[in-house]
């Protein structure tokens, strides 16, 4: 069954040139892309995007790197998108993540690791409704 999720490209990602590859990395694996923006995110929209990690030790350092530079965000859909796009992207620590995937390609480390997925169809719907609105993903 055809589903959406909600994917970004991290600044790290953004300045170093890299948002075309990964955007091609998406659309080889099979993602139509619904909808698509590149915007900069405020130290309030940081906080609240990742407000269930505000009690861990690395918050502060996730904000202030997800406000450093621009980011693309997009709706992605294909069949069992969820999982597909955290397949792709590969494990949050590239030290982890298999051969092939956009994170062993592109990120730097756990904390820079270029692109965000949503984990699950619930929160794919919020991450999905933070950045788009209703007639942008019809
Ligand atoms: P993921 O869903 O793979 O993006 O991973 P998490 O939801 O566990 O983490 C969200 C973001 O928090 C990561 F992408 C980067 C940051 N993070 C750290 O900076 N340090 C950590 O130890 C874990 C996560």
């Amino acid at each position: 069954m055809s589903e959406r999720t909600f994917s970004m490209i991290k600044p790290d990602a953004v300045s170093a040139g890299q948002a075309g590859d990964i955007l091609g990395m998406l659309e080889k694996a099979g993602f139509r892309i619904l909808a698509l923006r590149m915007t900069r995110m405020t130290e309030a929209q940081a906080r609240a995007f990742y407000a269930v990690h505000k009690e861990r030790p690395f918050y502060a350092g996730l904000v202030k790197f997800m406000t450093e530079g621009p980011i693309v965000v997009m709706a992605l859909e294909r069949e069992d998108a969820i999982r597909k796009l955290r397949d792709v992207m590969g494990a949050t620590n590239p030290a982890n993540a298999a051969e092939g995937t956009i994170r062993k390609r592109f990120a730097s480390n756990i904390e820079r690791n270029c692109i965000h997925g949503s984990d699950a169809p619930e929160t794919a719907e919020t991450e999905l409704r933070f950045f788009f609105s209703t007639a942008d993903l019809l």
